[in-house]
C-alpha cells in the first residue's frame, strides 16, 4: 500500500513520535489508544485503508497566540495562549481551557487527543478540542485574573463560536474565569450565546455543571461495582485533589454512603479516619474556592493528619479517586494501592495514572475506569449546557441530574460492549476506546478524504 509500514502498535508509535518529537504526555495518550483500537482496525480493513488512526492523532488546527496583560503594580507580563482544535466529525469542537505554569502543546494535545474519545462516549454530538495558557491563576489577585482573562479572550474570540468551538473550565479554569472570557467574548461580539459553558446559573450556565464531573466519576464507579452486585456503602475511599472534580467526587460518594478518608491539593493531604462528612466538606469547599489556601488547614481545624508534600495512595483504602492531575500514579504508588486491599480505581482528573500503573490495576484485575469514560460527566453536562443555551430554557436540576447518571450508565454499558473478555472480566480501557473511536471514525469515513 503505497510503501506504508504494516499498522503495528510500534510502527504507529515510532511515527508519531516522529512528528512530535519530545511531546511525551500526547505520545502517552496516544498510545493507550492505539494499543486498544489497532487489533480492531486490524479486523476492520476500511479503518485502515482510510488511515482514520492517523488521521485522528494530527489535530485539525493548533493556534498559538501571544497574551499580553498588565499585573497590579502596572508591570507587563507575557503568557502564551492556545487553542488545539483537534477533530469537529461529530459536531462543533468542545473541550476546556487549563490555566497552568506547565501548559504546553504536549500537555494540550494529549488533553485533545482523549476529549476526541470521551466526548464521543457521552451520546452528544460533540468534537474535541482543548486550550490555555501558562499562565499560573495563584497568588494573582482577582483583577489581574480579569485582565488576563479578557486579554486571553481578546485574541481566542476570533476562532470560537457556539456552532465552531465551545470552551470551558479544567484546571485553573473555574466560574471566576469563564465569567471574566464569557463577557470579554460577549462585549467583542456583541452576542449573547452559548460560546462557552460553565458559566453561572444566571448568564446562561446549568445546573450540575459545576458538580458534573465529580458526581459522574462517583457513579461511574457505582456501575461498575453494581455489575458486580457490589456497591458504594460502606466503602473507605480516597480522593487526591481538592478542586472541582475531588469536592464533588467526595460529595456523591458521601452521599452513597462511602467514606472519605483523605484529600489532598499540592501541599499535602490529609488523613481523617473518622471520615470527611458533608459539613468537613464545606469547609474544604470554602478553603479551597473562597480563600483559596492550603488543605493543611483542615487537618488544624479537625484535628487530623496532615503529610506535607505527599500524595495519598499509601492510606489503605477500597476505592481511589484520582482528580488532580495528570501523571498521578505510578507503578509503586498502583502497587501499594493494591496491596493495601484496594478494589477500585475511578479516574475523575484526564490520565493520572502512568501506564506502568495501569498494567499493575488490569494484572491485579481490579476495576479501573480510565478518565475518558468515568470523568465524562463533565463534558456531557457541558453538552446539556449547549443545548439548553440553544433553546433559551432552563432545566431544573433533577432532571440535570437525573440526565448525567443516564449518560454514565450508557457510557458503562458501551464499556462492556466492547471491553468484555472472555474470562467475564471488564477491560474498560479497551471498551472506552473502541466505543469512542467507532463514532467518530464512521463520520470520519462518512465524509470521505479529508
Ligand atoms: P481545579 O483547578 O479545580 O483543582 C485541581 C486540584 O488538584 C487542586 O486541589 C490542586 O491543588 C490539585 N493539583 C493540581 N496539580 C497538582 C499536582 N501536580 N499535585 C497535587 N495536586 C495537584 O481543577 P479540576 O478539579 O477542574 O481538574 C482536576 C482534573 O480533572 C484535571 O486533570 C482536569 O483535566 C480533569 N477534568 C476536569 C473537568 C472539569 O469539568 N473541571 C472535566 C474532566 C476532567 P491546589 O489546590 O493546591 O492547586
Ligand atoms: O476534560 C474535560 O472533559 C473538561 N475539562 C471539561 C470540558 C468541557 O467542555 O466541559
Amino acid at each position: 500500500m503505497h510503501g506504508r509500514k504494516k499498522l503495528t502498535l510500534e510502527n504507529f508509535m515510532q511515527g508519531l513520535a516522529r512528528r512530535n518529537p519530545r511531546q511525551f504526555e500526547f505520545h502517552q495518550a496516544v498510545e493507550e489508544v492505539a494499543a486498544s483500537v489497532i487489533p480492531y482496525i486490524l479486523q476492520h480493513p476500511e479503518y485502515m485503508k482510510a488511515r482514520i488512526l492517523e488521521r485522528m492523532a494530527e489535530p485539525d488546527r493548533t493556534i498559538i497566540f501571544r497574551v499580553v496583560w498588565e499585573d497590579d503594580q502596572g508591570g507587563i507580563h507575557v503568557n502564551r495562549g492556545y487553542r488545539v482544535q483537534f477533530n469537529n466529525a461529530i459536531g462543533p469542537y468542545k473541550g476546556g481551557l487549563r490555566f497552568h505554569p506547565t501548559v504546553n502543546l504536549s500537555i494540550l494535545k494529549f488533553l485533545g487527543f482523549e476529549q476526541t474519545f470521551k466526548n464521543s462516549l457521552t451520546t452528544l454530538p460533540m468534537g474535541a478540542a482543548k486550550g490555555g495558557a501558562n499562565f499560573n491563576p495563584k497568588g494573582k489577585s482577582d483583577r489581574e485574573v480579569m485582565r488576563f482573562c479578557q486579554s486571553f479572550m481578546t485574541e481566542l474570540h476570533r476562532y470560537i463560536g457556539p456552532n465552531v468551538d465551545i470552551p470551558a473550565g479544567d484546571l485553573g479554569v473555574g466560574t471566576r474565569e469563564i465569567s471574566y472570557m464569557f463577557g470579554q467574548y460577549k462585549r467583542l461580539e456583541n452576542e449573547f450565546t452559548g460560546v462557552i459553558t460553565g458559566k453561572a446559573l444566571e448568564y446562561g450556565g446549568s445546573f450540575v455543571r459545576r458538580e458534573a464531573t465529580g458526581y459522574g466519576c462517583a457513579y461511574f464507579m457505582q456501575q461498575m461495582l453494581h455489575q458486580k452486585g457490589d456497591s458504594v456503602e460502606g466503602k473507605t475511599c480516597i480522593v487526591s485533589g481538592a478542586g472541582n472534580v475531588a469536592q464533588h467526587t467526595a460529595e456523591k460518594l458521601i452521599e452513597l454512603g462511602g467514606k472519605v478518608i483523605a484529600m489532598s491539593d499540592t501541599s499535602g493531604f490529609i488523613h481523617d479516619p473518622e471520615g470527611i462528612d458533608q459539613e468537613k466538606l464545606n469547609f474544604i469547599m470554602d478553603l479551597k474556592n473562597r480563600k483559596r489556601a492550603s488543605i493543611a488547614e483542615y487537618a488544624e481545624k479537625f484535628k487530623s493528619q496532615y503529610y506535607p508534600n505527599q500524595k495519598p495512595w499509601s492510606v489503605p483504602c477500597d476505592l481511589a479517586f484520582p482528580c488532580a492531575t495528570q501523571n498521578e500514579i505510578d507503578e509503586c504508588a498502583a502497587q501499594e494501592l493494591v496491596k493495601n486491599g484496594c478494589i477500585g480505581v475511578a479516574e475523575g482528573a484526564n490520565m493520572p495514572t502512568l501506564k506502568e500503573g495501569v498494567n499493575v490495576f488490569q494484572n491485579a484485575r481490579i476495576l479501573y475506569a480510565p478518565g475518558k469514560a468515568s470523568n465524562a460527566g463533565g463534558v456531557a453536562v457541558s453538552g446539556l449546557e449547549m443545548t439548553q443555551n440553544i433553546m433559551r430554557l432552563n432545566w431544573n436540576r433533577d432532571e440535570l441530574e437525573a440526565r448525567l447518571k443516564d449518560i454514565m450508565r450508557q457510557i458503562h454499558q458501551k464499556c462492556l460492549y466492547y471491553g468484555q473478555e472472555e474470562d467475564g472480566r471488564i477491560d474498560y480501557v479497551r471498551g472506552a476506546n473502541i466505543a469512542g473511536f467507532k463514532k467518530v471514525a464512521d463520520a470520519m469515513l462518512a465524509y470521505g478524504t479529508i
